[in-house]
């Protein structure tokens, strides 16, 4: 053998080594959870780990059949391959067809796919499953956030004076099935929490089925995965999943309003300009809310955030950053353990009425909100879609801020 094809025998079996390696390399990382929050492998629920009951087996059955192929190509490659003793003018010898493999490799992949389609069948008509004592909620879609509407006592309609309307985080007892319905305001979105289930797209004027449940108390983030526009990136979701009795005491504070005026002289001049200013967009119960169920116009557009319960939440502007906890998870250069993750934006006992804890407010992230929403969001330049900057001073954002505080 010359030594040209020496060194190109050795040079291909380092390069196959390396595609090995790096192969074996990426399905053991896509198994990895350092606390990862969109982790597809890690299901927090009984639909997501429905759905990773049917992935595993499939994802074994096909590796086997990627290794058996791969496998036999090399081989014959190998196997097959000119020496330098054979003649380079002789034709190899030529075979048509042998009956027996050709039946078996037509039916060994018939039968192995018929059995991914019973499994995948069987899963779909489960993750569909109505349950009798499911909580309903509205998802819909909107640039660049999440609204939700809970219909409380189940009678169909999620606008009535019984019923909840919120927005970027839900929240849900833990082990209770959550029936959503999920819908669009503007565009196509997609709702996705990897950890309870798989992705619903949401449509304008369609209402498709997501059945939701997480078995444990805690944070759920997703993430939009319709392309939407200019902010798509920055359009996640948050379950918070709390103890059922912490889900009642949070639903009696969310059908309160804010009619009384804050006893705060900075608080109250913050309201006269979210009047002023604000209230042709956001809606605040008790504030503005009232003069729309008469007005004969609309007398907001419907496309923002409702900031009745703002101190409830963890997070705003489409979850992308924190309301509470000075230390945001989001910001590249902090780099927490994944409890911490999970913990970061955590509103305490402002999450079901009680105090907010002013000291843990993220008031640098809220102010530069309202400063100028564009430069940490990328929006309103769009079509108009999403929050201007209305070129605030330095003193009205303060007493906004003073404001919002006071919306637990
Ligand atoms: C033209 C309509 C419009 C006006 C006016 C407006 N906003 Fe917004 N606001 C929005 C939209 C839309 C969003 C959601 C943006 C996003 O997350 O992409 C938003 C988000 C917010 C949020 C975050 C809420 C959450 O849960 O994520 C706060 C807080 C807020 N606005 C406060 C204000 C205040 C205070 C004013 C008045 C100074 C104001 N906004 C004026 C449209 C408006
Ligand atoms: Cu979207």
């Amino acid at each position: 053998m010359s030594r040209r094809s020496t060194g190109l025998r050795i040079f291909g079996v380092i390069v196959f080594a390396i595609v090995v390696t790096l192969f074996a390399a990426l399905i053991y990382a896509a198994f990895q959870n350092d606390g990862k929050p969109l982790d597809t492998f890690v299901p927090k629920g009984p639909s997501s780990q429905e759905i990773q009951n049917l992935v595993l087996p499939v994802f074994a059955v096909a590796g086997v059949v990627f290794v058996g192929v791969m496998g036999a190509v090399l081989f014959i490659t190998w196997k097959f391959r000119t020496t330098s003793e054979d003649d380079p003018e002789e034709f190899p010898e030529q075979i048509h067809g042998r009956t027996g493999l050709e039946i078996g490799w037509t039916i060994l992949p018939a039968l192995i796919l018929a059995g991914v389609a019973v499994g995948t069948v069987a899963t779909i008509i489960n993750l569909n499953k109505k349950e009798p004592d499911a909580i309903q909620v509205q998802v819909a879609g909107q640039q660049w956030w999440w609204q939700y509407k809970y219909d409380l006592n189940g009678d169909g309609n999620f606008d009535g004076p019984e019923d909840i309307t919120t927005a970027t985080e839900m929240v849900v007892p833990a082990g209770r099935p959550i029936q959503v319905t999920t819908t669009s305001n503007d565009v196509i979105h997609s709702f996705w929490i990897p950890g309870l289930n798989g992705k619903k797209d949401a449509v304008p004027g369609i209402r498709s089925p997501l059945k939701l449940e997480a078995d444990e108390p805690g944070v759920y983030r997703g993430q939009c995965t319709e392309y939407c526009g200019l902010s798509h990136a920055n359009m996640r979701m948050l379950v918070r999943a709390v103890e059922p009795g912490e889900y009642d005491t949070w639903v009696t504070n969310q059908l309160k309003g804010h009619a009384a005026d804050p006893t705060d002289a900075k608080a109250l001049a913050g309201k006269t300009t979210f009047k002023a200013l604000c209230a042709q967009c956001h809606v605040i119960k008790g504030v503005n809310d009232e003069k729309m169920k008469t007005a004969t116009v609309p007398l907001t557009a419907g496309v923002a955030p409702d900031l009745t319960h703002l101190m409830t939440r963890g997070t705003f502007a489409g979850s992308i950053l924190n309301l509470y906890d000075p230390v945001d998870p989001n910001d590249p250069s902090v780099t927490l353990p994944a409890s911490d993750v999970a913990a970061a934006g955590d509103p305490g006992a402002a999450l079901t009425g009680g105090t907010v804890d002013t000291s843990r407010v993220n008031r640098v992230s809220l102010e530069a909100w309202l400063r100028n929403p564009n430069a940490i969001k990328p929006n309103y330049a769009q079509g108009g879609r999403g929050m201007p900057n209305l070129g605030l001073t330095e003193a009205q954002i303060d007493e906004l801020v003073a404001y919002l505080e006071t919306l637990n």
